[in-house]
């Protein structure tokens, strides 16, 4: 359908390439399909697709209630993938499963918005079971519209929940034998026993009458959500030709004949809803939430500390006993950041608190009034596996914790330095737990600190310490943060007295370093940090 002639086009007309429009669009769609160039007049769905209906009912009803400009579309994955690419209102692709958990996450936190989850068999029905069970019994109010095909489309038609007996795929040649794969599921009669949905109905793109009461469910499940009810689901039995080997015809046919038959057509649940109560978190900064006062002043009182560091850091010959002597009375934050947003990739083996240094951080940087994300990555094993976590520090909203290109990357051990050193840019600094970099390694870019941490918090009395000597380092370097604020945010997680104490002079030992190696004769300055 070309740009011009699309929208609200009611009459049969010749468009200037060739192309006749025969029906009108809804509003709801993009005009055109912004997808490849050749191909923005259709859809990619295969002719006879039930997914090409169902996205007609849902644009015809969103626009209808006149929710266009609240909706948001959470599509799957599956051939629905690319539902984005068709309605113009807000769009999140979740991964595969997981629809109905992202639209509660979007519902709970924009409670006016109308948030519809979009899901397929093999995404709703096999790996996403638990989302949807549990968004369902939690009474979530959200709408889901659950497109079953008994097949897997997209992925060339492997065995689904819900394929039926006897049915053939490529996963089950001889057919679904319940000994073997077991029955079809029922998804809306498995969420009918619960409690808390308010509405649940099974329609089938099948024969004109089916496909008007598809249409009916889809508008009222959308408009319960309009109203402020909870939960409600809509199954859809719908055709998929293609991969059934089938003409579109047939394949409604086989809806009907076949598929009718094993999942009966029915309201499961029409109902008002029970008062729940309001499932809508909190709208406060999260630091309030958690209690922590204005800069976190469970940890002590940091302007003192500041000063404390900077009579001390005059005299630094007295050493690591000094600066301990802080006392504890709370006072208000008083750090600068320098930075807009700063992120910091923690990585090394399990068991050298490589996560725990990135919560520390996370931690840290709500206390100081930052957003902040922690996104931790790790291998099966607990010990000696791989992990690393990515810190993002900023002074606004957060859009993605991921950070390909970290400011900052402290590599507890030589394989993740040869691993992630090359992701640091040239301004930004890496700390390596060692003396010195491998023999054969060309040194990146960026700016490297070679720190030998593990030894020194060895010297101390543990050597698991190391993080937080490379946690004193960072601090020392860069201020992205206060060292106070890191021992009020150690000491509430140390609970051990003497491991409490190798921490904090870890920590000091990791800034002594940097004071001493890197930066020396640096003058100390007002902030506590020496320059
Ligand atoms: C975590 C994960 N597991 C598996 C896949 C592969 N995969 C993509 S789509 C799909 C099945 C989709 O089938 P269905 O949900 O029934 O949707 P349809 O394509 O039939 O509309 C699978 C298994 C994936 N992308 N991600
Ligand atoms: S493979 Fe099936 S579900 Fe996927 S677009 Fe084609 S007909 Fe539709």
């Amino acid at each position: 359908m070309t740009e011009e002639s699309s929208v609200g086009a009611k009459e049969p007309k010749a468009a200037n390439d060739g192309y006749e429009v025969i029906h009108s669009k809804s509003p709801v769609f993009y005009s055109v399909y912004e997808r490849k160039a050749e191909l923005k007049h259709q859809t990619h769905y295969c002719p006879g697709c039930g997914h090409g209906v169902v996205h007609k009912f849902i644009a015809e009803a969103v626009e209808e209630l006149g929710l266009k400009d609240q909706t948001i579309l959470v599509t799957p994955v599956g051939c629905s993938v690319f539902a984005f690419y068709y309605f113009d209102v807000g769009n999140v692709q979740a991964a595969h499963g997981r629809a109905s958990a992202v639209a509660t996450g979007i519902k709970r936190a924009c409670p006016d918005k109308i948030v519809i989850a979009y899901q397929g068999d093999g995404d709703l029905a096999a790996i996403g079971t638990a989302e949807i069970v549990h968004a369902a019994n939690r009474g979530e109010k959200i709408t889901v519209f659950f497109v079953n095909n008994a097949i897997y489309g997209m992925t060339g038609g492997q065995m689904a929940p819900t394929t039926l007996i006897g049915q053939k795929s490529t996963t089950s040649p001889w057919g679904r034998r319940p000994a073997n794969e077991g029955f079809p599921m029922h998804m809306s009669e498995l969420l009918a026993t619960l409690q808390a949905p308010v509405y649940i109905e099974r329609v089938a793109v099948s024969d004109n009458k089916n496909i008007m009461k598809a249409r009916r469910a889809i508008r009222k499940a959308l408009d319960n959500q309009r109203q402020g009810l909870g939960f409600s689901f809509v199954e859809i039995l719908s055709p998929c030709p293609t991969i059934w080997g089938m003409e579109p015809v047939e394949a409604r046919q086989w809806v009907a004949e076949k598929m009718i038959p094993v999942f009966p057509l029915n309201a499961f649940r029409d109902k008002k809803p029970e008062p729940l109560g309001n499932n809508a978190p909190p709208q406060r900064p999260v630091p309030e939430v958690l209690e922590i006062e204005d800069g976190g002043q469970r940890t002590g009182n940091r302007e003192q500390q500041v000063g404390n560091r900077k009579q001390q850091a005059g005299n630094r010959e007295q050493g690591i006993g000094n600066r301990e002597k802080v006392p504890g009375t709370p006072g208000p934050l008083r750090h600068s950041h320098h930075f807009q947003q700063m992120t910091i990739n923690v990585a090394g083996f399990g068991g050298q608190g490589v996560l725990l240094l990135g919560q520390l951080l996370a931690e840290m940087g709500m206390r100081e009034g930052l957003a902040v994300s922690w996104l931790p990555s790790y291998g099966p094993e607990m010990r000696s596996g791989s992990a690393h976590c990515t810190v993002c520090l900023s002074k606004e909203r957060i859009g993605s914790p991921v950070a390909l290109h970290p400011d900052v990357l402290i590599a507890m051990n030589e394989i993740s330095l040869r691993k992630f050193a090359s992701h640091v840019p040239a301004e930004g600094i890496i700390l390596y737990n060692h003396a010195s970099l491998p023999s054969d390694f060309t040194p990146p870019e960026a700016r490297v600190i070679c720190i030998p941490a593990s030894e020194i918090a060895d010297k101390l009395g543990s050597a698991k310490a190391a993080n937080m000597v490379l946690m004193g380092a960072l601090l020392e370097e860069t201020e992205c943060l206060s060292a106070a604020t890191a021992l009020g945010a150690i000491e509430d997680k140390v609970k051990k007295v003497a491991l409490l104490e190798i921490n904090r002079k870890a920590l000091e030992a990791g800034r002594d370093f940097v004071d001493r190696e890197v930066w020396v004769g640096a003058e100390p300055q007002p902030d506590g940090f020496a320059y």
